[in-house]
């Protein structure tokens, strides 16, 4: 319970901030769970022990947290027989927008229209209903009701148009990330042991997703999702370094997820940063991205290292779901220790476009089905 001595600044209680600066010096200067968002939180939960209901956080211009308030129930499932890009589904979640708690489409709203400096949103509290174990891969059934998948696909609904990609889970709309035994060590979704780098989803591709929705439906303590947001990076840059990224002196490999193996072919040349001083966007990969020549080489390390820099990480508990604007932050994951026994984490993500005419004719209903070959991009 919150002493009624401490003093509130800036929406946190002076002990808060005490305990936010001991934590971060014991870490060495870093979080392992985004600080504003993490301990405003903690002092709305402190104080009535659940967030009560109708509550919300707007946290400043830079950190942005929403609370599920525990009186609305989730939107009513779409059943276990239907598919989740059918006509009827898609219409389904556009209906049910309108049923989203107002805090939450406000949220969503003032996102899109003006994103915070890290470039992502947490929603907190959502329901995510009782759940069997863990499959084991993406795409094993798993008996369960479907209110996190329309709750999920109504989210990303508001954002914009939830779409899938062919190679990713066969185009699912909702994707289930969990650890995957053969995928351990690779850098991809469904790996556990490695870290994975830095990346703009999809940043290889020519209709990649401007919204990334990580639905957690079971956490794991040491799985720490990673983001940082090239508005923060740039500072740690140097005006001739930056004046070099600004530039199309760079190229991205296929993630092997698309291809099945690793290829060495690359796409068309590409700068990693663009627009107004800011408003900075990112195109980034720290695995797949190279330099074409030598300065650009130079300066993509000096990228990486400011990524690292400003990077925050937030270790994703059941019922929280983050939004990462594809545009502005890149994002990855600590390495964490899978059981493989159910118990394992467990997200669920989609990918929303904002204009689906200008996917064209890669386009099939919801499914994006771009063609990636080892020698030819985007065809
Ligand atoms: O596991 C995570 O937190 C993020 C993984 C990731 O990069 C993704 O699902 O796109
Ligand atoms: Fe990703």
């Amino acid at each position: 319970m919150t002493k009624s001595s401490d003093r509130i600044y800036g929406g946190m209680f002076y002990s808060d901030m005490v305990s936010i600066l001991q934590i971060y010096c014991a870490r060495g200067g870093k979080f392992l769970r985004m600080p504003q968002t993490h301990h405003l939180g903690t002092v709305q939960i402190m104080a009535s022990q659940t967030p009560l209901p109708g509550q919300s956080f707007g946290t400043g211009s830079d950190t942005r947290l929403v609370v599920w308030p525990s009186h609305v129930p989730p939107p009513a499932p779409i059943p276990s027989f239907a598919r989740f890009d059918d006509p009827t589904s898609l219409a389904r979640y556009e209906s049910s927008i309108g049923l989203l708690p107002l805090e939450v489409r406000q949220g969503l709203e003032r996102f899109t229209q003006d994103p915070p400096e890290t470039g992502a949103l947490l929603l907190q509290n959502l329901p995510v209903g009782p759940l069997p174990p863990t499959p084991g891969s993406p795409q094993d059934h798993a008996e369960k009701d479907r209110v996190t998948e329309t709750l999920l696909l109504t989210l990303a609904s508001a954002l914009g148009f939830p779409v899938g990609y062919l190679p990713e889970h066969g185009g699912d709309l909702v994707q289930n990330i969990v650890p995957v035994k053969g995928a351990a060590d690779r850098q991809v979704s469904t790996s556990s042991k490695v870290r994975l780098e830095f990346h703009t989803e999809a940043a290889f591709h020519p209709h990649r997703p401007r919204y990334l929705l990580l639905f957690c439906l079971r956490g794991d303590p040491k799985a720490s999702t990673t983001l940082s947001s090239v508005r923060t990076a740039v500072s740690h840059l140097d005006a001739a370094t930056l004046d070099v990224l600004r530039q199309p002196r760079f190229a991205t490999g296929v993630d092997e997820s698309y291809l099945g193996y690793r290829s060495a072919a690359l796409g068309d040349p590409f700068s990693p940063v663009s627009g107004p001083v800011g408003r900075e966007t990112i195109c980034f990969d720290g695995d797949l991205m190279q330099g074409l020549d030598l300065a650009a080489e130079a300066a993509l390390e000096s990228m990486r290292a400011a990524v690292d820099e400003a990077q925050i990480a937030i270790t994703l508990a059941a019922g929280d779901l983050l939004v990462v604007d594809n545009r502005i932050a890149v994002h990855g994951r600590s390495p964490f220790t899978p059981r493989f026994d159910g118990t394992d984490r467990w997200l669920q993500r989609s990918f929303v476009v904002e204009d689906l005419s200008a996917v064209g004719p890669d386009l099939k209903g919801r499914t994006i089905s771009t063609r990636f070959d080892s020698t030819r991009f985007g065809i």
